[in-house]
């Protein structure tokens, strides 16, 4: 009776082992999808939609506007809203944020023929401001990278909506120092080479890689479970990333940082081997009163490099602006 009892928890430890083991090395699609359908909902986050003229926006929202300005979050390219995650568990839940999916990106509609320069996306993100009811009150604007050059110029362009800003490791300036990657990308836009967009798995494994301090920490088969779900649409990144280093937007944030006229605070991984770190002391001199933080062994992608920093300087900006 005994050894039944003991064994048979044990056969069931086991089979749940050995069935976890055979899903991450067979079919890590099937685990991050399921990693990423279970995880908003441990944290409290609902998936929502907005619709604008046919046009779908999917977000994460959690908390109800309040007291405190709510909090908007822009990811950057190639990603989706799952980019805040890890630090948005970190955010007291009576804060009302809102994590967007860009345009094209994740569940948001993704038509084609569209354009996706900054201002382009600019114009979306207000239509989904504007359908969501978001600008009643101005709000805190979170972006990183594409999603940081995009929050930069959608507070040039209404200064009214946005009381305060973060940008981290924004694209879209003129850095004094070039990252290889940047170097790179100068070189081939003018042909229109895309070859920086990954087009199988390994490729993307490395390009995700790339923005990581610690490459080798990242599990291999969750990165490939994660770009069998990317792959599909390639052409849709390919075109978003022509979009987004055309002459147009190449210095985009560049261009309007001098309009900037709310409380800014900029982040920056020292070690960030896509956006150069460099671009910190452009965004101080252009933007009044904007406050530096450099974060030590932080690459490109913050959120996962130092979620625990990044949410606190997130949290420390948006309640020192509270007590203004
Ligand atoms: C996208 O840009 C092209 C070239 O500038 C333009 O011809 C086209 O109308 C734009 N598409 C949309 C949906 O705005
Ligand atoms: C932002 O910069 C672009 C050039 O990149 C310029 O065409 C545009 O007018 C600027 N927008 C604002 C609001 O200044
Ligand atoms: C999921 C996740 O990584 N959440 C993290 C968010 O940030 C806090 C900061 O300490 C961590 O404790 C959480 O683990």
């Amino acid at each position: 009776m005994e050894s039944i009892l003991l064994k048979t928890p044990l056969t069931f430890i086991s089979f749940l082992l050995i069935t976890f083991l055979i899903i991450y090395f067979f079919w890590p699609a099937a685990l991050v999808r399921l990693m990423r359908w279970a995880f908003p909902k441990i944290i409290g986050l609902q998936v929502r939609y907005a619709e604008h003229e046919g046009y779908r926006f999917c977000y994460y929202s959690r908390g109800k506007p309040g007291l405190q300005p709510s909090i908007l979050m822009l990811h950057g390219y190639a990603l989706d809203k799952d980019t805040w995650l890890t630090n948005v568990s970190f955010l007291p839940k009576n804060i009302h944020v809102v994590c967007l999916d860009m345009p094209g990106h994740g569940e948001t509609t993704c038509l084609p023929g569209e354009n996706y320069t900054t201002f382009d996306q600019v114009k979306r993100i207000h239509q989904f401001v504007e359908c969501t009811g978001l600008n009643r009150k101005p709000f805190h604007l979170v972006g990183i990278s594409m999603g940081g050059m995009v929050a930069g110029v959608y507070t040039a362009h209404y200064p009214s909506e946005v009381c305060c800003l973060s940008l981290l490791c924004p694209i879209g300036l003129n850095y004094p120092k070039d990252s290889d990657f940047m170097k790179s990308m100068k070189k081939k836009r003018k042909n229109h080479d895309v070859s920086l967009v990954p087009s199988n798995i390994q490729e993307g494994v490395e390009m995700f890689k790339l923005g990581l301090y610690y490459p080798r920490m990242a599990p291999k088969q969750l990165l490939k479970g994660f770009f069998v779900d990317w792959l599909p649409d390639n052409n849709f990144y390919r075109k978003c990333y022509l979009d987004i280093f055309s002459d147009e937007s190449l210095y985009s944030l560049q261009d309007n940082m001098s309009k900037i006229r709310v409380p800014t605070q900029v982040i920056w991984g020292k070690d960030d081997k896509v956006v150069d770190v460099s671009g910190a002391e452009v965004l101080a001199k252009g933007i009044h009163h904007a406050q530096v933080h450099l974060l030590e062994k932080c690459g490109h992608f913050q959120p996962l490099d130092s979620p625990k920093k990044t949410s606190q300087l997130l949290l420390d900006f948006h309640t020192s602006y509270m007590k203004n």
